[in-house]
């Protein structure tokens, strides 16, 4: 096992989860069908490290990459990104977990998965580091390592229970992955996890499937049972809303010509984390993670068109219409 090398400052997030190399077909095309693929960097934990750093943040991505040739790319791709992932691992006998998808709008995206038996799904408690969960604010994790294999799993919640003894912040967004287990799977994954959150980012379809209620308001309030303090559900279209549990508050969607929307839940957790760490505004929390998520909307690739702190600030001040 070796790590890869890497110095960075101190962080202010860190998040831990599967490291992917996307390759999308461009310009968009059925995948059977399509003969030009960009690769690039994805991974729900990594798309919001990628954020932070964008927005000015240190921030740490942990998980297991192999030492294939694209288990070199995704950590120098995060690494140029400004992520530290000198706490990455490369597992030397499975590969790196691969994504092979469409960059389609308005009709279902293809997307096909490589990621059994991958590295990332080898993530285990000793890969976290301690000391730095200890250093750093807030911690990010999301549904899909805790049902990518039981070892990633109790990583996932090894980290968990850490970040809240050191007394750290942690977000889980639930990210329902239907290929990697059912609802009901996910829920008995998430169990701990949900009771170590101090804040839950779930969009309102994957809310309201968890709770088993249709109604939205009632998800957050099932959320918050399992202990999270804070819950901020994202509504595509509709824009978003967060609830302490007495207080709530709403903000509508930033609106932007949409190319590709996988990736824009990342790019809310963002941006929304961001903003919270500065003040606890939730409202100007949840302004700054629509606008965050729209924007990432405007490219194929998951963390190309993520803003830097310049691009958000000039757009919540309303200088910058990102429909032209
Ligand atoms: O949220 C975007 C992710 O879906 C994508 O980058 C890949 O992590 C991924 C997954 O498991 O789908």
């Amino acid at each position: 096992m070796t790590h890869v090398q890497d110095r960075g400052a101190r962080p202010d997030f860190v998040t831990i989860g599967e490291a992917l190399a996307v390759f999308i077909a461009e310009p968009p095309a059925r995948l059977a069908t399509a003969s030009d693929f960009r690769c690039t960097v994805a991974g729900a934990e990594c798309n919001v490290a990628v954020g932070l750093a964008r927005l000015g943040h240190g921030a740490v991505f942990m998980g297991r990459v192999g030492t294939d040739a694209l288990g070199e790319m995704v950590p120098r791709g995060l690494r140029a990104e400004g992520v530290d992932v000198s706490h990455v691992r490369r597992s030397p006998h499975s590969p790196t977990g691969v994504i092979i998808r469409d960059s389609a709008y308005g009709r279902p995206a293809e997307v096909a998965y490589y990621r059994t038996g991958s590295a990332g799904s080898e993530l285990e408690p000793d890969d976290i580091d301690c000391e730095v969960l200890a250093q750093c604010r807030h911690v990010h994790i999301s549904g899909i390592t805790a049902v990518l294999s039981p070892s990633a799993r109790a990583a996932a919640e090894h980290a968990a229970a850490e970040a809240r003894t050191s007394g750290c912040g942690l977000s889980f967004d639930p990210n329902l992955r239907r290929r990697l287990s059912t609802v009901h799977e996910a829920r008995d994954a998430f169990a701990r996890l949900l009771s170590f959150a101090t804040m839950i980012v779930v969009s309102a379809d994957e809310a309201t499937l968890l709770a088993e209620t249709p109604d939205v308001n009632s998800a957050e309030e099932w959320f918050m049972e399992r202990g999270a303090s804070l819950v901020v559900t994202k509504r595509g279209v509709e824009g978003a809303q967060a609830t302490d549990g007495s207080r709530r508050w709403s903000c509508p969607a930033h609106a932007v010509s949409v190319v590709d929307p996988i990736g824009s839940g990342d790019a809310f957790a963002a941006g929304f984390l961001s903003r919270w760490y500065q003040d606890g505004d939730c409202l100007a929390a949840l302004r700054a993670g629509t606008v965050t998520a729209a924007l990432a909307m405007t490219s194929a690739a998951d963390i190309d068109a993520l803003p830097t702190r310049a691009d958000l600030e000039a757009i919540l001040a309303g200088g910058i219409d990102a429909r032209r």
